[in-house]
């Protein structure tokens, strides 16, 4: 596996110095933060940041993401022209010497939590999603940070109201369509696409979800065979849905070959309905088996990117919530200990 850290450009407060002091940490996974859903990336840009990066001995293999505007999922008059300017991104990061695209086709809204800042017993601060409260969250003041947001209150509005006639099959063909047309570019410059699953899996705010379990992978996996069209195995937001069997999809799809990039973090279940808390990395701090995760993907051949997820905030580090430098680095210290264990003694 090769081990990374997300960074959002030259703009992150963490110093690239620090995520070159995080041992076997080989690189980041990043993206054109300043280019709206829509708009060709420059490629100046993607090299200048690059550089800063392989001063720094860090490689740049994985975009984390190029956005799907809402066009392409709505399948709408302008979504041939976004899916154009998809491609021109993704022939822009080849030439950059990209490996991997991360993306997600969730409509509106990426991931979601209901509090940024729940507080755990030993004091730190962890992202938590609780049943109760989620039925009291307004969609229409919802920020959260590495989200890529690029519409106005009044076009918020006005794609929720669309969605809301769209069925989760619409949803499947946009995805398929688009599929169709951006795969046969990523095998000509040699890139592989890593969806990402919904977070949480299932529908919010009667938005449909597509991209939440086994059965949702494997229609699109048959639907479009090639290899390149893969996944980001995240296990934190396929592990809050309590249905996911994450060893078995973790063996299933690395031995398929479809798992180019593995988000490696715990889920803690708070209650018997579907509450969550971004726990510590380990095992023993949340409700997936992370070893037996990893010696599925190890057993099955996985040889892709790697990164820890979201962080708890501890010693007081503040900062952007789920993207501090402590807990992220202690969750690729842990990720590397099972990596070895697992890969030189634990195959069997
Ligand atoms: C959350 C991330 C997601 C992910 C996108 C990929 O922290 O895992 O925002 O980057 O869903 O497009």
């Amino acid at each position: 596996m090769k081990l990374i850290f997300r960074w959002y450009g030259p703009s992150d407060s963490i110093p690239l110095q620090f995520i070159d002091q995080i041992p076997n940490c080989s690189g980041v996974c990043t993206a054109c933060y300043d280019a709206k859903p829509g708009e060709v990336w420059k490629l100046s840009t993607l090299l200048e940041m690059k550089k800063m990066l392989n001063d720094n001995h860090l490689d740049m293999d994985v975009i984390e993401s190029i956005p799907v505007s809402e066009n392409i999922k709505l399948g709408n008059e302008l979504a041939q022209h976004d899916i154009e300017v998809f491609k021109k991104n993704l022939e822009v990061c080849a030439q950059a010497g990209v490996k991997v695209v991360c993306y997600n086709f969730m409509p509106v809204f990426d991931w979601l939590r209901t509090d940024m800042h729940h507080k755990n017993e030993d004091g730190s601060e962890s992202l938590s999603y609780s049943y109760d409260d989620f039925v009291k969250v307004d969609p229409h003041n919802l920020h959260l940070p590495g989200w890529d947001e690029s519409y106005s209150q009044d076009e918020l509005q006005n794609l929720l109201d669309i969605y809301q006639k769209m069925s989760h099959e619409q949803l499947f063909q946009n995805l398929l369509h688009f599929l169709q047309e951006i795969i046969p570019v990523c095998e000509r410059v040699g890139i592989n696409m890593a969806i990402h699953p919904d977070d949480p899996p299932w529908d919010v705010f009667h938005l449909p979800r597509i991209v939440s379990n086994e059965e949702d992978l494997d229609r699109m996996f048959a639907a479009v065979p090639s290899k390149a069209n893969g996944l980001t195995l995240c296990t934190g937001s396929f592990g809050a849905g309590r249905c996911n069997n994450l060893p078995h999809m973790a063996g299933k799809y690395a031995k398929q070959g479809r798992i180019h990039f593995a988000h490696l973090r715990n889920v803690l279940y708070t209650d018997d309905k579907d509450s969550f808390v971004e726990a510590g990395h380990a095992s023993c701090m949340g409700s997936l088996d992370m070893a037996k995760i990893v010696k599925e993907l190890v057993v099955n051949g996985f040889d892709g990117y790697v990164r820890p997820d979201h962080g708890r905030n501890i010693f007081d580090e503040g900062g952007k919530p789920g993207y501090g430098l402590y807990d992220r680095a202690l969750g690729c210290a842990y990720i590397n200990g099972l990596f070895e264990a697992i890969e030189k003694y634990g195959r069997n």
